[in-house]
């Protein structure tokens, strides 16, 4: 019962280096984190979430919405960045300045400079909403890091190896966490396990991340 009681506990900023290249940045987000979330209704006003299709037929339990110059989107015709929202058929909505800024400051504190991300894509996780080990390759430079953010309801990440048969390391994000994934690590199999049911001040009953990737 007692580790109940501090699992909500924000706790101090403080960097923790994971492995070759990867870092979290605990609390990094926390103090943006309502500017974060009133962005993300701007963005999924004229972008809606939605679940997208794997190219197996398989509708995914992550809803999903881009902003920036390119989205990433599945379909049955495969994973790919396109600059247009096939929902809408419009360009994704512009990378808001408070997500350009926070993505940029978090490489820059891992260390990577001038990081200019073109597309970000927004995850909401529901509870039950899972994403299996994968890797993000569908981007064109591996040297570019990718900058994730999470909000809201905690869930626990799940960060592999090269291939897909290595073990994963569980390691649980909470509001206002910012990983950064570089050099060597860019290219680990990871995932989400299932979100737990819960209730968070801001977000209510869900998860949201940002992952920010530089696409093209
Ligand atoms: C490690 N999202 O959108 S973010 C994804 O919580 C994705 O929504 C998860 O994986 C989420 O593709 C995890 C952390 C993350 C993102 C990209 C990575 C970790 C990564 C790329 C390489 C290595
Ligand atoms: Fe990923």
């Amino acid at each position: 019962m007692t580790a109940d009681l501090f699992d909500d506990l924000p706790g101090e900023p403080r960097s923790e280096a994971i492995v070759d290249g990867a870092v979290v940045l605990r609390q990094f987000a926390r103090e943006k984190a309502e500017a974060l979330l009133a962005a993300i209704d701007r963005v999924t006003a004229s972008a809606p979430l939605r679940h997208m299709q794997t190219p197996g037929g398989h509708t995914m339990s992550v809803a999903m919405s881009c902003c920036g110059d390119q989205g990433w989107v599945t379909d049955t015709r495969g994973y790919r960045y396109q600059p247009t929202d096939p929902l809408t058929g419009a360009p994704w909505p512009s990378m808001p300045g408070v997500f350009e800024r926070l993505a940029r400051d978090a490489a820059e504190a891992a260390g990577y400079r001038d990081f200019c991300p073109d597309a970000c894509l927004i995850n909401r996780y529901e509870p039950g909403a899972k994403m299996g080990l994968h890797q993000d390759k569908d981007e064109t430079d591996f040297e570019q890091p990718i900058v994730s953010v999470s909000l809201g309801l905690p869930q626990v990440f799940q960060f592999g190896g090269l291939k897909r048969n290595e073990r994963p390391v569980n390691i649980p994000l909470a509001h206002g966490d910012v990983v950064v994934w570089g050099g060597p690590s860019r290219l680990r199999y990871h995932g989400v396990l299932r979100l737990k049911t819960g209730s968070h001040p801001l977000t209510g009953a869900c998860r949201y991340n940002l992952t920010f990737r530089r696409a093209c």
